[in-house]
């Protein structure tokens, strides 16, 4: 992992995760430490806790070079900080909330313009390449970051399997809309399932990835459990949770956030500074457990990688 703590943040600004741990294994009792150490399964149970879902280690977790050294964001600010609007349009609702979701069984259906449709059941989505573990930059349109060590593999390998066509010119993500378990589902927020879209150069770039876990461990539900999409040179809405449906497609998808209100969001958001949202400034961003503002980079500051994906593209129209 790398934690780097910048001179500038008081380290009584950052909660360490390991006190974080330790509070929820005494929580829990010796007994779930002894389950973690007999459990050899991929999944071993970390912590019992007491009122939400246990957390569960993943095995076999590699680093990436696909990484940033920057102070990573403290646990519990990414998971209780969170926008999940299937469980309320409150930061804190969807931790609050999500408990609710069921996320085994799973499964993921992979189909349109493509040789090999399939459906991938969760546990082999787990097991169809090497979990890495990649350290990313989150920018949300609403201005704020998070730096976060995500745990996936890069969503070209999921792609690869099924074969795409040469026309599949994008890929389409739908989550999971259940009214039973998702009370935001029950409302108008937005038109439900919650739907995002990458051309298809975008969704096969190796920084695309399918994400099982977080810190370590399983996904919590309220970060888009059992897998959700993590693009980190765009805006975090790109980023579908909870995904049940990918789709090859000719035409570009229109997207939940675009149908909402197209003049605000557009199919690429591209993390920006220059293009401002209608009603704000993207040139800032409040880093979650900072103070000054700072300035937001072209593309998340991953340009290097994934500027000349859009070569030739006016970025203001192409928003
Ligand atoms: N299904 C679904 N996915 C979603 C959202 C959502 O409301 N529903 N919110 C998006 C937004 S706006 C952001 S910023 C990120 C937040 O992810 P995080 O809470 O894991 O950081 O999830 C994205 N994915
Ligand atoms: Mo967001």
């Amino acid at each position: 992992m790398h934690l780097i703590r910048r001179p500038d943040i008081a380290p009584s600004e950052i909660t360490p995760r390991d006190t974080w741990l330790d509070r929820r294994s005494f929580l829990g009792g010796a007994a779930a430490g002894a389950a973690a150490l007999a459990s050899g399964g991929l999944l071993a149970p970390l912590a019992a806790q007491a009122a939400t879902a246990p957390r569960e280690k993943l095995a076999g977790v590699k680093k990436s070079n696909w990484t940033v050294a920057e102070t990573l964001t403290p646990y519990q600010d990414v998971t209780t900080y969170n926008n999940y609007y299937e469980f309320g349009t409150d930061k804190a609702d969807p931790a609050e909330n999500a408990h609710t979701l069921k996320t085994r069984p799973w499964t993921v259906r992979v189909e349109g313009e493509c040789a090999k449709p399939a459906t991938f059941g969760i546990e082999d989505i787990l097991k169809l390449a090497p979990l890495e573990e990649r350290v990313y930059r989150m920018r949300c349109v609403e201005a704020w970051s998070m730096v976060i060590p995500w745990v996936g593999y890069s969503l070209s390998e999921l792609l690869k399997r099924v074969e795409p066509t040469g026309n599949a010119k994008f890929v389409e993500f739908a989550t999971l809309a259940d009214p039973q378990t998702m009370p935001g589902v029950r409302g108008r927020v937005l038109q439900w399932p919650y739907v995002e879209g990458l051309r298809i150069d975008e969704a096969m770039h190796p920084l695309t990835l399918l994400t099982m876990g977080v810190y370590g461990e399983v996904l919590p539900n309220q970060n888009g459990a059992p897998v959700r999409l993590v693009v980190p040179w765009k805006y975090g809405f790109k980023s579908a949770k909870s995904i049940v449906r990918i789709r090859l497609v000719e035409k570009m998808p229109v997207t939940a956030w675009n149908r909402s209100q197209p003049s605000e969001y557009g199919f690429f958001s591209n993390v920006n500074p220059e293009v401002d949202h209608p009603r704000w400034s993207q040139a800032k961003e409040r880093r979650i457990g900072e103070f000054r503002k700072r300035d937001t980079l072209p593309f998340n500051g991953y340009a290097e990688q994934v500027a000349s994906l859009y070569t030739g593209m006016d970025l203001r129209k192409w928003f």
